[in-house]
């Protein structure tokens, strides 16, 4: 898919952090190999002065300076220019024939190191972590010579936490954490100013690991405390200024603490993401100027600092370089850079704006609040009114709702609406869309809907054509408002529906129906990808939170976010409406008259 704001960024393939890694892939393997402790330290030694350097290494190599690095005489410069030039250098090439790369990732489970990995790969054949966990089953591992079954235990429990650290962590999961860590330090009295950086602040759907950003005046005291709390199980790394921890839940968090006139600058840097850095920093750089985590320099020509121009907030940062900040949500270095510099940035849907919720279940399928339940959450988040959609009659494991069901339905809804005061409970449903694109009921049941959702809740290995004319299908169904979670997706678990998103999403435009952003946080369907791409069509959106349970409407801020990843603007919302102007947008308005 092109970019969709026609903006294309400049960044080299390795940048620091990539070239980095090349190094450290290098050393493991000679590690392994059992070459010689000077030659393999020399990688890492380099590969952690890559990764501490604030420049691009790349430009640096094409200045002719990678002598500059410590660490870097001419020949690891040589290396390091293989790798821009190549993405791998000689030295790598060479010891890969021996070694599989994949065992340097066998080599850092605990308990096994680069002696073991070497004896599992020569006497057992292994040679990637797959493989290393089918040894451990059959029980190969205990019998080897020099293991034995306790230590074939301990690193059976090393490739589970090595398993765990390197799946990434849903949102839904990672923010509660960091909002809840971020509290505890902000409330250290060490701790000056607080805030969650990183993919979590930019909402990204996974999470690798936790960003914490401090501002204090002793930072060994906070670091110290920090690390001294009770959800910490281990500490991986800490210094003065910087602590690594592991959480009991295996989930990873870095604190990094800087002195308050620098805050500002260590919350946009640890923001990111990536990318979005580099452009800045290419920003900065045509100023005459140098942007890192502790502020925004004026430089002389040879590259000193010579006077701190901002630092102390993130607004201060971005108007310093001319530009509007944008929000964290889209950071992604793929155009917003140019827009913050056009002041054109979007005014995107915030949660405040929500006056509803599209999308909830209840008791009467698979729900586990009432109707009642559901609306004193609602009620709560002070809604004016959200949508009762239950499971429709094909959807027979949840005990889907016949007419009579519905019925009895619409008579409660009448009498709770009838109480006054209380958020508005629309009579809805979620359709399922069968596999030949039809749905559950007739029109004179789907008539008498306030809101009509469809979704797919079957056929998950239809072949493209087929899944895209099924559900074009139920786009073109007059009574279908709005398409639910379209691609079905269930994030590290189950994979979108294959579809041909550029066909559905014109459809969906030219028909009026509604896209849904399914704001259940490990569904979070459409992506912010498919948003972008939705836009240029015109279509409309629909915020629902697919709760199960009355405390899941609070999953609506993780909508709003994915929202907000793709560029909504709360005039694209349908219900960022009150009810009578909302239910115009709905296909069903034309023909039962809602103007
Ligand atoms: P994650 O943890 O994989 O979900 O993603 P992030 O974005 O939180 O990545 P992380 O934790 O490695 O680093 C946090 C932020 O710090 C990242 O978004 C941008 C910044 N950062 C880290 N390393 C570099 C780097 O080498 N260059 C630049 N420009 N920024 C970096
Ligand atoms: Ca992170
Ligand atoms: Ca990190
Ligand atoms: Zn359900």
């Amino acid at each position: 898919m092109s970019d969709p704001l026609g903006y294309t960024r400049c960044m080299p393939a390795y940048d620091n952090m990539a070239i980095a890694a090349k190094l450290d892939l290098a050393a493991d393997l000679l590690e392994i190999s059992g070459a010689d402790k000077f030659r393999f330290l020399s990688y890492r030694k380099a590969a952690n002065s890559v990764r501490a350097l604030s420049e691009q290494v790349a430009a640096l190599g094409n200045a002719g300076r990678l002598t500059e690095i410590p660490g870097v005489g001419a020949k690891m410069a040589d290396n390091i220019e293989q790798i821009i030039a190549r993405g791998s250098f000689d030295v790598l090439d060479d010891v890969a024939k021996d070694v599989p790369p994949t065992l340097a990732d066998v080599m850092q489970v605990p308990g096994v190191g680069p002696k073991r990995a070497a004896l599992l790969n020569e006497k057992l054949g292994v040679k990637t972590m797959g493989d290393l966990t089918t040894a451990l089953q059959s029980g190969r591992v205990a019998t080897l010579g020099g293991f034995g079954a306790k230590t074939a235990e301990n690193i059976a429990a090393g490739a589970a936490a090595f398993a765990r650290h390197h799946e990434r962590t849903p949102i839904g999961v990672a923010l509660p954490v960091a909002e809840e860590l971020s509290s505890e330090v902000a409330a250290m009295p060490s701790a000056i100013q607080v805030e969650v950086a990183g993919s979590v602040r930019r909402r990204e759907e996974t999470i690798g690991d936790i960003d914490l950003v401090a501002a204090s005046d002793d930072a060994p005291a906070l670091i110290a405390a920090f690390t001294a709390l009770p959800a910490v199980e281990r500490v991986i790394g800490a210094g003065d200024t910087k602590a690594s921890v592991e959480l009991h839940d295996g989930l990873q968090v870095d604190l990094r603490v800087v002195a308050p006139d620098s805050f500002g600058a260590a919350l946009q840097y640890f923001t990111g993401n990536k990318p979005h850095n580099i452009e800045l920093r290419e920003l900065a750089k045509k100023h005459g100027l140098k942007v890192n985590e502790y502020g925004l320099f004026r430089v002389d020509e040879t590259g000193a600092e010579t006077l701190k121009m901002a630092g102390k907030t993130e607004e201060d940062i971005y108007a310093a370089l001319g530009l509007d900040v944008p929000p964290p949500e889209t950071r992604w270095g793929t155009g917003e850079v140019g827009l913050a510099a056009a002041h054109s940035l979007p005014e995107l849907v915030t949660l405040a704006d929500i006056r509803g919720d599209l999308q909830s279940h209840s008791t009467a399928t698979d729900g586990r609040n009432t109707l009642a339940e559901n609306r004193e959450v609602a009620a709560r988040l002070g809604y004016e009114y959200f949508a009762a959609t239950d499971h429709a009659l094909n959807l027979r494991m949840v005990g889907g709702l016949d007419l009579a069901a519905l019925e009895r339905q619409w008579a409660e809804i009448d009498e709770l609406n009838a109480e006054g005061t209380w958020p508005r409970i629309l009579k809805g449903i979620e359709l399922n869309i069968a596999d030949d694109g039809s749905v559950d009921y007739d029109e004179d049941i789907l008539s008498r809907f306030e809101i009509v959702l469809a979704s797919l809740h079957s056929g998950w290995d239809q072949d493209e054509a087929t899944a895209t004319k099924r559900l074009l299908t139920a786009i073109a169904n007059p009574w279908v408002d709005v398409i639910a979670h379209p691609t079905g997706r269930i994030i590290g678990r189950r994979d979108p529906i294959k579809l041909n998103m550029e066909a559905v999403l014109s459809a969906a435009g030219e028909t009026g129906t509604i896209m849904e952003i399914n704001s259940y946080p490990d569904r979070l369907d459409l992506s912010a990808q498919h948003i972008r791409l939705a836009r240029r069509y015109d279509v409309r959106f629909s915020l629902g939170t697919d709760a199960h349970a009355s405390e899941q409407f609070n999953y609506m801020r993780y909508g709003v976010a994915q929202a907000r990843r793709g560029l909504v603007m709360s005039s694209e919302l349908v219900n960022v409406h009150p009810w009578e102007t909302a239910r115009t947008w709905l296909k069903r308005a034309a023909r039962l008259g809602w103007k």
